[in-house]
């Protein structure tokens, strides 16, 4: 499936080229399709300019209809929803996408899933509250597509359905994932806020506004400025609100997943650390300054200035410390807790200027800043530079020390900064969850934000890990849209014309199953004497002849997936060490006694679950989940690599569109009938449009089959199954349109008459 724009089944019977001064056409370029204007035509010479600038001069006797034909009405005005276009290529996906993002209509509707096109800049009057309230009045598809009709949708399915709904968004960093996942949340807080029946007690609405402000504290510590996007996500996150019958949320949930801890002590070069140290440095008060030792700027941290970059002009951390500072009363973090915090912060950047010199081991040459370590984090200073230098072990009951290098010095000092910055972080999930806990008793909406997938210069364990996520994400994204519905159509014996899709299973098997890359590097960090590279000989040795595993030939560090979404080469160094994952004992009983330290989070090192295994398992843990709700999909599509507005690079987003089987997509909603109920079910929805003339016979399939004819009568918008109506999307918006009319008519009468009789 993947590769070149193949030719258009749709194109134009008539064998003439389009002639005429400022026609639309598609001209082939290099196997692909591009949209053009035709300049002038005579001299036997077609002249015409591509919409991207280029001008290009034919002879026409030379001209094919191959080459040059007129573009479809459809394509010029563009469409809202992507099955509307008459013409199925990838360019003219693509350039759907262009006109609308031009006239900043960023999203797109394929049936009922959103593509969303990152406008890297505000939009006027786009999110505001009317359109909240403009958007939950309305049916899917009656107005322009938008967050917000996906948004109401998906509160509307609750009902419509009977069960939990969720939304996957997915796209490369920078796509836009994260700044959905909060408009959502935006948009539900207010039809809660709003919903009939209870009004919103007191509780209720502390707990739609904790929701809505965690986002900020998560982002502050989980979010940092990468190549790719300035606030990059370097964990990913399940949010889950929990709705009850009257439409409000009751209490909500989050699930985090792996945040990247080297980041605390390393960055590339032009990244930065998390964004809460910044923020820290910005905006803490005078006397937090003095007395958490934050007198200096973030270029006077080891930690903060390693990679070059302490400052951003997109990012206001002045700004983004008052909004966390704010959430954090909002969430009810009590003064202690935030002053805890901070001395954590501190204490971790204080470690990250912890120097060494050589002297028969590593000696500490920064002796005041041990002091101000042991001060923060309430350590004992003598037994902290003793841990730090020298390692010791308990043999035959009896201690032996030995000394450490400087590198394994450092080591020492980077593994104390990570692990306390991910207690922190898990700390601060944790009362996030206490504050937003709530009744469960009916149905939720879950909302799945994950790190975008990532293809760096130098790609890591973290990268594998993301990927991965990526890759499962596609996994489901693929079964649901095209496994299942080919199936389920099989099964009820629909007609529908087959399409092919690109599968990513075979990818995944590499990664996942029994003696993939997973299972290896598992087994490898298990063994004492395993390397990176005995891992990687034994990765290559398994696996170079399966077509997803790329064997590079130079590199002598480096192993390569194919996945869906491109090839990353991943380089083997530090694997075996971030997959184990564990502490020295001697540096852990030391944690241990500190004062700020919530031992429930320090298991022990030994024979714990490696990294790989618990994230593999947490994600089957959510796929699980996922697979008992009904599924909505956004597609967050990058339009260039340079994050900015106004700026729309046919090859950046062209990529994009490919892989996440875009074209794919668009056809299978146009060829298929997404919409199904069970005769039951759809009759008992829909009976209430023929008012008094509904049959009582109890015949549903018969009863639903003479309402669609009502509504159709070529039957190019529903089919029977053996159980089940199979409809358009189109054809149940009109449905729904009458029925949510007829049911408000209805109302009015009964208020009236309630009205005479009081
Ligand atoms: V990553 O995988 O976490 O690295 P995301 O989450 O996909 O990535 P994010 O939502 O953080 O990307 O978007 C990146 C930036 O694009 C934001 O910081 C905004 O500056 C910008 N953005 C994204 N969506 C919108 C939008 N709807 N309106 C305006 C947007 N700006
Ligand atoms: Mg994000």
């Amino acid at each position: 499936m993947q590769g070149h724009i193949t030719g258009d089944t749709n194109a134009p019977s008539n064998p003439v080229f389009p002639n005429q001064e400022g026609t639309r056409v598609w001209v082939r370029e290099k196997e692909q399709l591009v949209p053009a204007i035709v300049n002038s035509c005579g001299d036997g010479t077609l002249v015409l300019t591509t919409d991207y600038g280029e001008v290009l001069y034919l002879q026409t006797t030379e001209v094919t209809r191959e080459k040059v034909y007129a573009m479809h009405q459809s394509s010029i005005d563009g469409v809202e929803d992507m099955s509307a276009l008459a013409e199925l290529h990838e360019a003219a996906i693509m350039h759907n996408l262009y006109q609308r993002y031009q006239k900043d209509n960023i999203y797109t509707n394929i049936g009922s899933i959103l593509a969303a096109v990152n406008p890297y800049k505000q939009i006027s009057g786009m999110y505001d509250l009317e359109r909240v309230h403009q958007y939950s009045k309305h049916q899917f598809g009656e107005l322009p597509p938008h967050i917000f009709a996906v948004a109401n949708e998906c509160y509307r399915c609750i009902w419509k359905r009977h069960d939990s709904q969720c939304v996957l968004i997915s796209g490369e960093s920078g796509a836009g994932k994260t700044e959905s996942t909060k408009l959502l949340l935006q948009f539900l807080s207010v039809m809660s806020q709003n919903s009939a029946g209870t009004p919103a007690s007191e509780k209720t609405t502390r707990v739609e506004q904790a929701i809505v402000q965690s986002s900020p504290i998560m982002e502050a510590f989980g979010n940092a400025k990468t190549v790719y996007n300035n606030n990059s996500s370097r964990f990913g996150k399940f949010i889950q609100l929990h709705f009850s019958e009257c439409g409000n949320i009751q209490g909500g949930c989050v699930i985090d997943y792996l945040l990247e801890k080297n980041r605390v002590v390393r960055q590339n070069p032009g990244e930065r650390n998390y964004h809460i140290f910044y923020s820290l440095l910005a905006g803490a008060t005078k006397e937090h300054r003095s007395q958490y030792f934050l007198e200096e700027g973030a270029e006077s941290f080891h930690y903060l200035s390693r990679a070059g970059c302490c400052k951003d002009k997109s990012l206001n951390d002045k700004e983004l410390f008052n909004s966390v500072m704010e959430a954090l009363k909002v969430l009810q973090f009590s003064e202690e807790e935030i002053r805890d915090m901070f001395k954590l912060l501190s204490g971790v950047l204080q470690l990250g200027n912890i120097e060494f010199m050589t002297a028969g081991g590593a000696q500490i040459t920064t002796k005041q800043v041990v002091t101000n370590v042991s001060e923060l984090l309430g350590l004992d200073a003598f037994q902290l530079s003793e841990v730090l230098t020298q390692r010791s072990i308990i043999l035959r009951g009896e201690e032996i020390c030995s000394p450490l290098t400087i590198e394994q010095a450092i080591d020492s000092r980077d593994s104390v900064a990570m692990a306390l910055y991910s207690q922190c972080f898990s700390w601060i999930i944790l009362k996030i969850n206490q504050k937003i806990k709530g009744k469960e008793n009916f149905k939720s909406i879950g909302i799945l934000d994950i790190f975008g997938f990532e293809n760096f210069e130098i790609n890591r364990f973290e990268q594998f890990n993301i990927n991965y996520a990526n890759e499962k994400l596609q996994e489901y994204f693929n079964k649901h849209i095209f496994s299942l519905e080919q199936l389920e159509y099989n099964r009820e014996g629909v007609q529908w014309e087959a399409i092919d899709w690109m599968d990513n299973a075979e990818c995944l098997d590499l990664i996942e199953k029994k003696l993939g890359l997973l299972a290896l590097v598992n087994e490898e960090s298990r063994f004492p004497k395993g390397t990176d590279f005995t891992l990687l000989e034994k990765l290559h040795s398994r696996h170079s002849t399966n077509p997803y595993y790329v064997k590079p030939r130079l590199a002598d560090h480096q192993f390569g997936i194919k996945h869906y979404a491109g090839e990353v080469l991943y380089d083997v160094k530090g694997v075996l060490e971030k997959n184990r994952d564990t502490f020295r004992d001697d540096i852990l009983n030391m944690l241990k006694d500190s004062s700020r330290n919530n031992e429930e989070k320090m298991g022990t090192a030994r024979r714990k679950p490696t990294v790989s295994s618990q994230f593999r398992d947490s994600l089957h843990a959510l796929m699980a989940t996922l697979s008992v709700s009904n599924p909505f999909f956004i597609r967050c599509i990058k339009p260039n690599m340079e994050k900015t507005p106004n700026k729309f690079d046919p090859e950046v987003v062209l990529n994009q569109l490919r892989y996440s089987g875009m074209l794919e997509t668009v056809k299978i909603r146009r060829a298929g009938f997404p919409v199904r109920r069970t005769f039951k079910d759809f009759f008992s929805r829909y009976k209430i449009i023929l008012k008094d003339k509904a049959p009582k016979n109890g015949d549903d399939k018969k009863n639903s089959t003479d309402l669609l004819y009502k509504y159709d009568k070529t039957k190019k918008e529903w089919q029977l199954g053996k159980t089940k109506v199979f409809m358009k999307e189109s054809l149940e918006q009109r449905l729904e349109k009458d029925r949510d009319e007829i049911r408000s008519k209805a109302a009015m009468i009964i208020r009236a008459h309630l009205l005479a009789f009081s």
